[in-house]
């Protein structure tokens, strides 16, 4: 079904896509029951005690789809979905590719700034939430959004339902009527694979917080040729750290490359060592995805650990910045071999080759999967770069949409004419045929991999009524790359601290890894030529003026 606010590729190029095989113009829901029938006995997902073949994830993911079609949900609508890295997820994710119903994957972090956000703008019917995680009530929450919403909005809830309106995404896993049966009639509805998958959550754009549409056929290609480049195959053993609602645990290539590859899904509720290092030994985890901060306890944890890492392959490491000095670290450390991934909710992936040299593979951020990918980097004035220059990365290609879901100002900005979607990132081609990330030019935060929009901090914090102005910049973290500082001009006279601005981003329901880490009060703000904040010069100030009393 065709949703408003999409962006399609140029027709002409959606043809060529499907006539030489980069689309194969049939929905994720298809396939799923393609791999059940290639391997229908084989464990497709391990989640702690459960072990879930191709078969019967297929037959789970066909019983709650039957049951989403009962409440009410159908091809072309959307839902929110906040879950833990659980096989419940995935069969959901499934189902929903069953019926055209699309998932915006939302992070657990998020709280109700961002959940309410979103669910306006994908205009959702249903919310997804685990009953509790990490203490927080994400049920109470959903129940309480879902109560404003215009318009009918179910609640299902993963664990312990407590209220009357939620509803037991459990039981309507288990509901079961004759597989065959409801298989050949959700197979009458299946959508055109030209429609949305699903919605994710854009790391890398300026201003509110965009949201991508994936097609059925451009992110199974994306998860497919990844797979081919990352040499998944059915013995690969993919542990799932990050959260799964990111598009690098999910299908970079991840969670889908390895059910498309045969292989198996080892889900994991969290990244620290002390939880994931006992499923490697168990599970035999040959390959995982991990941010850079967390690639840092892990190598930090290896040594002496105490558990046989010896089945991990590939340690795919991407999402922020990774220092080469601590790269160079982390294949010995864990026994891998380390796979860099620069990639982006927006399409383009890059890896380095597991064949690649050692200095490439530590040094660089790889090159991109497809002959289809167009890189372009260019200057300030759009103007490509000299060969070896830095410049602004463009890329257009069988997995890269053309736009963002309902943003039509914003894609006159992100996008160029002929659809280029503008990355942000500063990148310059090395010598071994690899990119190399330098630097960004948009306006975020990239705290640990997560990416945080300066000016949605900037408003929350204008919003105070002792600030003048205020602007959101990044400074160096020793954990997580980056970390959240806040700067403020106050009205004359007014006091501000720290605790307060925090206090005000946890009032609103604002995630908690967005909430400023620093707070700096200045008389004024530098000022580029132009009369815009000068961030790179304010963020030089203070850390020369935290250099000084440090001294
Ligand atoms: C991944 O996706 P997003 O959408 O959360 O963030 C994309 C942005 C990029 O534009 C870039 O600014 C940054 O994150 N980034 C990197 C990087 N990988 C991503 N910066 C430096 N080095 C890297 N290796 O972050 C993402 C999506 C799929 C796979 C891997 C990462």
């Amino acid at each position: 079904m065709h949703r408003d606010g999409v962006t399609p590729w140029p027709a002409e190029l959606a043809e060529k896509y499907l006539a030489e095989g980069y689309w194969r113009g049939r929905p994720l829901g298809h396939w799923m029951w393609t791999w059940a029938e290639r391997d229908g006995d084989r464990v497709a997902v391990v989640d702690g005690e459960v072990s879930i073949t191709y078969r019967q994830l297929a037959e789970y993911a066909d019983a709650l789809a039957d049951h989403l079609l009962d409440l009410g949900l159908h091809d072309g609508d959307n839902i929110l979905v906040q879950l833990p890295n659980t096989w419940e997820f995935l069969a959901l994710f499934l189902a929903c590719q069953r019926i055209g119903v699309a998932p915006v994957l939302a992070l657990l972090a998020h709280r109700e700034h961002e959940l309410r956000y979103l669910a306006d703008l994908a205009d959702v019917r249903a919310i997804v939430v685990p009953d509790q995680w990490h203490g927080f009530d994400h049920q109470r929450m959903a129940l309480d959004l879902a109560a404003t919403r215009p318009q009918r909005c179910e609640v299902l809830v993963l664990g312990e339902r407590h209220d009357d309106p939620a509803v037991d995404l459990r039981s309507l896993l288990e509901r079961w009527q004759d597989p065959a049966r409801l298989r050949s009639r959700l197979d009458a509805s299946a959508p055109d694979s030209g429609s949305v998958a699903l919605f994710l959550l854009s790391g890398g754009t300026t201003g509110t917080p965009k949201i991508i549409a994936r097609t059925h056929d451009d992110y199974e290609y994306n998860a497919r040729c990844s797979g081919e480049v990352c040499g998944f195959g059915p013995d690969t053993v993919y542990l799932v750290t990050l959260p799964v609602g990111h598009n690098f645990p999910l299908g970079s290539p991840g969670i889908l490359a390895t059910l498309i590859h045969g292989g198996r899904v080892v889900m994991l509720r969290s990244p620290k060592p002390e939880v994931a290092f006992p499923v490697i030994e168990r599970e035999r985890a040959t390959v995982t995805s991990l941010v850079p901060a967390i690639a840092y306890r892990w190598v930090e944890a290896a040594p002496g650990g105490g558990h046989d890492l010896s089945s991990l392959r590939l340690v795919q490491v991407g999402g922020s910045v990774l220092d080469p000095a601590f790269a160079a670290r982390i294949g010995p450390a864990l026994g891998a071999t380390l796979q860099q991934v620069y990639g982006m909710a927006e399409g383009l992936l890059n890896y380095t080759r597991p064949d690649d040299p050692v200095d490439a593979i530590v040094r660089t951020q790889g090159r991109p999967i497809s002959d289809a990918d167009e890189v372009l980097l260019v200057d300030e004035d759009g103007r490509p770069v000299p060969p070896g220059g830095t410049g602004e990365l463009l890329t257009r290609g069988p997995y890269t949409p053309r736009g963002y879901f309902r943003a039509p100002e914003h894609n006159a900005r992100a996008f160029t004419e002929d659809g280029w979607y503008r990355s942000g990132d500063l990148v310059r081609w090395d010598e071994t045929g690899n990119l190399v990330v330098e630097g960004r030019v948009k306006d975020l935060i990239n705290r640990g991999g997560e990416k945080i929009s300066a000016p949605e901090i900037e408003a929350v914090v204008e919003a105070l009524p002792q600030v003048r102005r205020a602007t959101a910049i990044a400074l160096p973290d020793p954990e997580y790359g980056e970390s959240v500082c806040v700067c403020v001009v106050p009205h004359t006279g007014a006091a501000l601290t720290l605790t307060q601005v925090r206090e005000e981003f946890t009032a609103r329901g604002v995630a908690k890894f967005k909430i400023p880490e620093r707070l700096e009060l200045l008389a004024d703000f530098p000022l580029t030529p132009v009369g815009k904040v000068d961030k790179k010069a304010l963020r030089q100030q203070i850390l020369t003026a935290a250099e000084g009393r440090a001294a």
